[in-house]
């Protein structure tokens, strides 16, 4: 399999992180987002959506992470990124939709240049914009983890979705400076995360391209 990727795109590192776990290999491709190559004519030909992550396999070439994380789990369902229990599964979801859904579309590279580029938006009002649809999905997050019975650093006992697409936007928080003090449990789980290998390996800072 081949992974257009970039080490600092979080939707990218949600795939690597899900690759890691099931133990696939492959090879990645890297595509310089901060460079625009997303935009060249040369990818666009593989992803029109000028986006990463790209996957390409023997079954055909695959965008949008979650539906390539769908179809790793399908193609390989040990170890599973889900839940045999319906209400545990449905819980855990809602929490990884929070994030993957919620904030990250509103934070994407493509906006950010728009505010700036379109919008003449000052970089510190962008960090404003940034942080604050960070906390928008990190405060309810935070107590809907407050709320779970005996809280755990893999709350649903192993790496689920929710820690595959949680850790990424963990990453991009951190650089941006949010305030981690006020979310200690979203922390606990990242810092315990990074301690496993398929976290480990997928983490931005030791990818070939960094
Ligand atoms: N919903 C898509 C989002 C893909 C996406 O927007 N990826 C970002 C990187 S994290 C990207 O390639 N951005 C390029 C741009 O905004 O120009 C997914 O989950 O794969």
């Amino acid at each position: 399999m081949r992974l257009y990727t970039y080490f600092r795109s979080s939707t990218s590192y949600r795939v690597r992180i899900a690759l890691n776990l099931k133990g696939l290999s492959y090879e990645p491709i890297f595509v310089n987002l901060k460079d625009g190559e997303q935009k060249q004519e040369g990818f666009l030909k593989i992803n029109s959506a000028s986006a990463l992550p790209v996957l390409e396999t023997s079954d055909g070439r695959f965008t949008q992470s979650l539906a390539i994380i769908d179809y790793l789990e399908s193609k390989h369902p040990e170890p599973s990124f889900f839940l045999l229990d319906v209400i545990e599964n449905t819980k855990m979801k809602e929490l990884a939709y929070a994030i993957s859904t919620d904030i990250h579309a509103i934070n994407n590279l493509r906006v950010l240049n728009y505010l700036s580029d379109e919008l003449q938006v000052q970089p510190e009002e962008k960090t404003l914009w940034y942080c604050h649809w960070i906390d928008a999905a990190f405060e309810p997050l935070e107590h809907k983890l407050s709320e779970l019975k005996g809280f755990k650093k893999l709350p649903f006992g192993k790496p689920t979705l929710f820690e595959i697409v949680l850790i990424p936007q963990v990453y991009n928080a951190l650089r941006y400076d949010v305030e981690k003090s006020k979310y200690p449990r979203i922390m606990d789980i990242y810092n315990c995360c990074l301690d496993i290998e398929a976290f480990k390996n997928a983490s931005p800072e030791i990818q070939p391209d960094a």
